[in-house]
């Protein structure tokens, strides 16, 4: 991590620990919005509006939160507006470290694109980035806030084929959020990074109890909230898609795969089917990227498995 602008080679993947050993996620530190007119946003400065070519998104492949971003982008029709650099799946001992040059910033990790917005800045180099090409700054690192100005801070920019934060359903949408979050999206990583027992046991729990949850709020609909796709669906599906993958096994989260549960599985496929969301989704890089995680693997062998029906072919 960062301290006052340094990188710090005591590098631990597990963010924050709790008095009980359960994993707590450092919360994010930039928090501007980009807005059609350049006005504030619910949160940050002003100063930021939707323009073509103006704003560059840093993503990992591996991430479920960057993820959030990547398909935000890609359903609102915004992959021409808003271009996008993607890091290795490995987290190398200074963070994340770009597939290719950085375009922007010519950078080589990602912590050097939070000193370059911040000189003196302390914490974790996440992802994802949303970069303002001309601040030269972070615009915001918090995948919800991300995933959310991008379905309706470009304007007329953006595809309005998804309204994915309908009027109508945010009450809904907010409470469901707030639901799922930390019991299945972060649910599995207090599962897989907790440092005892107990931690592990009450994280556990709270990953099934939800997946049942949904399981019986699927019976009959399409998506989380009825006929039409929204964020919700997309934090769920980031979740769901690297389950069997990669939780099930590396994080211990293995009382049963998705596969095991009609409705959620067949929900992930039509997830899938959506045009513009299979190219965000790489299987490899996943598995890669978290079976690289030395203290929770420390001999860094990627299971050749698991052969997940519809999603990811394992020859025999
Ligand atoms: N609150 C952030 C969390 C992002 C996050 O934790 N990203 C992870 C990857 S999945 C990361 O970059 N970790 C690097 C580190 O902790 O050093 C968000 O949702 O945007």
């Amino acid at each position: 991590m960062l301290v006052n602008g340094k990188w710090t080679a005591n590098w631990q993947p597990v963010q924050g620990v709790d008095a009980k050993g359960g994993f707590v996620r450092q919360t994010s530190s930039f928090r501007n919005w980009v807005t059609p007119d350049g006005s504030a946003g619910p949160t940050g400065e002003a100063g930021f509006k939707a323009e073509a070519g103006r704003y560059h998104l840093y993503v990992a492949l591996i991430c479920p939160w960057a993820s959030r971003t990547i398909i935000g982008r890609s359903l609102k029709g915004l992959n021409d507006v808003i271009s996008m650099s993607v890091v290795e799946p490995e987290l190398t001992d200074e963070g994340w470290r770009f597939l290719t040059p950085d375009p922007i910033n010519g950078a080589t990790y990602m912590h050097e694109i939070y000193t370059k917005a911040d000189p003196t800045i302390s914490g974790r180099a996440t992802v994802p980035v949303l970069w303002d090409k001309k601040q030269n700054t972070i615009v915001n690192n918090e995948s919800a806030d991300i995933l959310r100005m991008l379905n309706s801070g470009f304007g007329d920019l953006a595809s309005s084929e998804y309204d994915l934060y309908p009027e109508a359903l945010r009450a809904e949408i907010d409470a469901l959020n707030d639901y799922i979050y930390p019991r299945l999206n972060n649910g599995v990583y207090r599962a897989g990074f907790a440092t005892t027992q107990i931690a592990y046991d009450e994280a556990n729990a709270d990953v099934f109890a939800a997946l049942d949850d949904l399981e019986a709020r699927l019976e009959g609909k399409s998506f989380l909230l009825g006929d039409t796709l929204t964020e919700t669906d997309i934090r769920a599906f980031v979740t769901l898609v690297r389950f069997d993958a990669a939780y099930h096994g590396l994080f211990k989260t293995n009382l049963k795969r998705i596969a095991d549960y009609p409705n959620l599985q067949a929900y992930m496929l039509r997830v899938l089917a959506i045009p513009g969301i299979r190219e965000t989704v790489d299987i490899d890089h996943i598995k890669r990227g978290y079976y690289s995680i030395k203290t929770l693997n420390p001999g860094g062998i990627v299971p050749r498995g698991p052969h997940i029906p519809g999603l990811y072919e394992v020859a025999a």
